[in-house]
């Protein structure tokens, strides 16, 4: 292999984070950068996930770049091909793509303490290459790698199967017998889709939601030109959203009780979709809202009551070669079997291939204690590494381009903070991330996620909530408006000459 492309910043993922991690370091001056993507486009999950019904559950007024307004949404809750154009045109009129690299993954990303660079290898589709970056920052996203459920037989499966993330639209499932494995926020979107078009869809749910009515309705054309020639009525309509979401905010982190709003919302939405008193009972969720992410959707209840659906609710012990078997002993025969069962959040796969400052990698480090790191994006150990959507950053009651934003401004202070002071690495000391993992898990213990009496994919392992932020969003960007050196051990040259904190 030739000699590693220097560079340096090295951006994994071309999704909504990195493509904001791009357009931010290229507006400070931090031109030499390059982008690496899996997939064929920018986007990220956006691009990946076309499953039929793909709508984004956050207003996109607010799911959408502070600095790149769309005054051309179409609806409150944009589909996903309309948020995939979006992301497209940003980056177009950023002037940035010219440093994407696309069907390209990263194999590993190895800390070489010598050089003070991360050795970067991926993979592309003129094989191999090297990279040695000055910083590494990855934006991967937490809903990148899709879990396949784990049921005995289920490789013996001899029909057509798919996750709700990766779509086989090869497949026509007109008249099909088709089933659906799991009930959560991508399941609810599509379900409905495929009911009206499947011959017979069962339904397999393992845990109920709480699913509440969606304000659906679409902008006028009036309202898109008021947007377009008076900016100030978008962003004080984008204000509006931001501060109803916010106000939402302490019932999960702090008041759970205030969540029984929510379910008589959910009941209500319930007893409107479904007659059937025994499949209301099934849909009928025994925790407190919020526990799990609150979903929206008019559509799931009337198409668990259309006469082609069966909800399912026995536990699957089997999948034979054409058919599911459940607890019960009931043999359901399938032509299709559709898995929307979630993603690896709380042990993400590219933990696995990214090595630190002590050879260890990042998984085997979180698998002792679970995921962490200072303020969400800088971990001890790993020199100049900085996630974007790290440990406790994400959202069950905004928008996550908000967090994005917040953490890429903290990236590029971080990188111009480097440049000024001549610094060749920044670490957060143990004690700093210490002490912010420990605040984090202060904070959470009287949230709805610790104490709504369910099991969710916020929890690791040991039952910490290592995903959620437990606060409000505006205090989120205050703890990241600038880059707090002072906690940092910094590195001027091969050998720690100063040590901070
Ligand atoms: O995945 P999920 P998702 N046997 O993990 C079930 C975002 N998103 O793709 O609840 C049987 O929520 C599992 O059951 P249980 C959003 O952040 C956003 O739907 O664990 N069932 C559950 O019902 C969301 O939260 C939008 O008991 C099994 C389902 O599969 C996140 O993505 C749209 C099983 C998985 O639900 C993930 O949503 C879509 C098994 N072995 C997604 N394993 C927007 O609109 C799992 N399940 C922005």
């Amino acid at each position: 292999m030739s000699s590693p492309q220097q560079v340096d910043h090295l951006v994994v993922g071309a999704g909504f984070a990195g493509l904001a991690a791009a357009i931010k370091l290229d507006e400070a001056g931090e031109r030499d950068f390059v982008v690496v993507e899996k997939d064929s486009d920018v986007g990220g999950t956006w691009h990946v996930n076309t499953y039929p019904g793909a709508e984004c559950d956050v207003p996109s007024q607010l799911y959408s770049y502070s600095f790149a307004l769309n005054p051309d949404w179409s609806k409150v809750y944009s589909p996903q091909e309309e948020i995939w154009a979006y992301a497209r045109r940003v980056a177009e009129e950023s002037g940035t793509l010219d440093r994407f690299v696309f069907d390209t993954a990263v194999r590993d990303a190895r800390w070489d303490d010598e050089a003070q660079r991360w050795i970067v290898r991926t993979q592309g589709p003129s094989g191999e290459k090297e990279y040695a970056a000055r910083t590494l920052i990855a934006g991967s996203g937490g809903l990148s790698e899709p879990r396949l459920p784990e049921i005995e037989g289920i490789e013996g499966f001899r029909g057509e199967i798919f996750h709700s993330a990766r779509w086989n639209h090869d497949v026509d499932l007109t008249g099909k017998r088709v089933a659906v494995i799991g009930t959560g926020a991508s399941a609810i979107q599509l379900v409905p889709e495929l009911q009206q078009v499947v011959g017979h869809l069962d339904v397999y749910q393992r845990t109920p939601n709480w699913i509440i009515p969606r304000n659906e309705r679409s902008f006028t054309g009036l309202e898109k030109s008021v947007f377009q020639r008076v900016p100030g009525a978008q962003r004080a309509l984008r204000a509006l959203v931001y501060a109803t979401l916010e106000s939402r905010a302490p019932a999960f982190t702090r008041f759970p009780q205030l969540m029984r709003a929510v379910e008589l919302q959910g009941r209500k939405n319930i007893a409107k979709g479904i007659k059937d008193p025994e499949l209301r009972a099934k849909v009928t969720p025994d925790y407190r809202a919020g526990c799990k992410r609150i979903l929206i959707s008019n559509k799931w209840y009337p198409a668990l009551a259309a006469d082609n659906v069966d909800l399912v609710t026995d536990p699957i012990t089997t999948i034979t070669g054409d058919a599911i078997v459940t607890a019960d002993g009931v043999e359901r025969p399938i032509d299709v079997l559709v898995v929307a069962t979630g993603f690896y959040v709380t042990e993400p796969p590219i933990a696995q291939h990214i090595t630190g400052r002590e050879g260890r990698t990042l998984a085997d480090v979180w698998d002792v204690g679970g995921m962490a790191a200072y303020k969400g994006t800088t971990i001890h150990g790993f020199p100049n590494l900085f996630q974007i959507v790290g440990p406790n950053t994400a959202l069950g009651h905004s928008s996550m381009i908000f967090i994005i934003e917040s953490q890429v401004r903290y990236v590029v202070e971080a990188a111009k903070a480097m440049r000024r002071e001549g610094l060749t690495a920044v670490e957060p000391t143990q004690a700093a991330q210490d002490a912010w993992t420990a605040e984090i898990r202060r904070r959470m213990r009287p949230t709805v996620w610790q104490t709504g009496g369910c099991a969710s994919w916020y929890l690791d392992k040991f039952g910490n909530n290592t995903t959620l932020w437990p606060g409000q969003t505006f205090t989120f960007r205050k703890h990241l408006a600038a880059f707090d050196i002072d906690r940092y051990d910094v590195r001027v040259s091969h050998h720690r000459e100063a040590v901070h904190a």
